[in-house]
């Protein structure tokens, strides 16, 4: 199915090119650091003054992962694969599959041009293909193509999709016993997110030096009844270190949660040579610092027999929803999803029905109460947080 798209260009191409600025010679001849090559995007200029251009390409269904619809063509021989390590405004880091050198990559304005609606068009993990400045002692290049997302983990952030990572298999929910307190609506959302894209979710408390673990039983026994795993650690005396090593091993794995809660200071615990910067939480709220600030995905070494990624992220405030609506939120409730075809009427929503099994289940303790309560909260659109990020 071939399709035509119309997209807007930004005229900024007036500036004079800098000598040896590779990265800005290209922008200016519209992706190509040569002149006939410009053609090689598939895209039809209209007249000199024109600020529209018309992009043919193959509509992509699966490109929905990256927001994307159009493929776009690329000169594959000049190309490389590689991986987003991390973004940083402008520029991203780029891992050559092959060689695993690191370039210091920007994206290609048609790129950033289609890609509306999403906090940012590239995010770590994204697989990419790149363009190598042609100096071989130089090592940037621009981001050519973004291939569609197998695994992502998405929340809504002012109003736009954020993708907190991309090609990833499982994501560790990291909580902490107390400082901060422990929020588990919030790990009760990025289950849901998980569920819904086929994620594995791991539920991990960490700082459990801190408290007495019995006092953290009921909730990780709710979480481990619906089948999911759940992890007591802490830094200081290594508990449950080995067994979050095993789990992270040979995998490609994100950790998300609070600010403060330790997610830097586990990923030193398991791979001390990574030096990731940590911060204590703040004396007076006992809230975390935000110290990680951009998400960036390692090689860890957690195991000597395969290859381990994980993506550390900045600490988050709230986790809002991203493209969940109220219907389906029982659907991908575990613990609620079994008793919802023994509702009275079709269309129960679980909240105020008569006749509904999932109120009656939790009446009887057979769905824990708590978790109903966070049910309710996101089928009636609550925000969960007080207060809401500042970026
Ligand atoms: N008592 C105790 N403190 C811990 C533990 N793990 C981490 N901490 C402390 O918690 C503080 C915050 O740790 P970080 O690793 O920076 O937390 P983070 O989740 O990466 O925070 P952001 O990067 O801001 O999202 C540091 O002072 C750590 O030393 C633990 O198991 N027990
Ligand atoms: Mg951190
Ligand atoms: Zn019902």
């Amino acid at each position: 199915m071939s399709k035509k798209i119309r997209a807007n260009f930004r005229k900024n191409r007036n500036a004079p090119p800098r000598k040896n600025d590779w990265l800005r010679q290209y922008e200016e001849n519209g992706g190509s650091t040569l002149e006939n090559e410009a053609s090689s995007e598939r895209i039809v200029g209209r007249g000199k003054q024109s600020k529209k251009l018309t992009v043919k390409g193959e509509a992509l269904q699966s490109d929905a992962s990256t927001g994307f619809n159009v493929e776009l063509e690329v000169d594959l021989s000049l190309c490389r694969a590689g991986r987003i390590l991390s973004t940083h405004g402008l520029n991203s880091f780029v891992s050559d599959d092959l060689t695993g050198d690191v370039y210091r990559c920007q994206i290609r304005r048609l790129l950033k041009t289609l890609s509306t609606g999403q906090r940012n068009p590239v995010v770590a993990g994204d697989r990419v293909l790149f363009r190598p400045a042609p100096q071989s002692d130089i090592n940037e290049g621009f981001i050519e193509r973004i291939e569609p997302r197998q695994g992502v983990l998405c929340r809504t952030s002012w109003k736009k999709q954020h993708v907190i990572a991309a090609n990833i298999d499982q994501a560790f929910i990291i909580a902490s016993a107390a400082e901060p307190e422990i929020k588990p609506n919030l790990i009760d959302r990025i289950i849901l997110t998980a569920e819904k894209v086929n994620l594995k979710p791991i539920v991990c408390i960490n700082k459990i030096d801190l408290v007495d673990p019995a006092a953290f039983q009921p909730l990780a026994g709710v979480y481990a009844s619906m089948g999911l795993d759940v992890l007591f650690l802490s830094t200081k005396t290594g508990q449950g270190i080995e067994e979050f090593k095993r789990a992270l091993a040979g995998k490609a794995s994100v950790v998300t949660g609070q600010s403060g809660v330790g997610k830097s200071s586990l990923l030193n615990a398991v791979d001390p040579t990574l030096q990731l910067r940590t911060q204590q939480v703040s004396d007076e709220n006992e809230k975390g610092k935000h110290t990680t600030t951009a998400a960036r995905l390692y090689k860890i070494n957690a195991s000597d027999a395969v290859t381990s990624y994980v993506l550390d992220t900045p600490g988050i405030r709230s986790f809002h929803l991203w493209d969940v609506i109220p219907e389906e939120v029982a659907g991908f409730y575990r613990d609620i999803r079994p008793f919802v075809s023994q509702c009275q009427f079709d269309d129960c929503t679980h909240t105020h029905e008569t006749g509904c099994a999932v109120k009656a289940a939790v009446g009887n303790g057979l769905i824990d109460a708590r978790r109903y309560d966070s049910y309710c909260q996101i089928f009636a659109g609550e925000l969960e947080e007080e207060e809401e990020e500042n970026k």
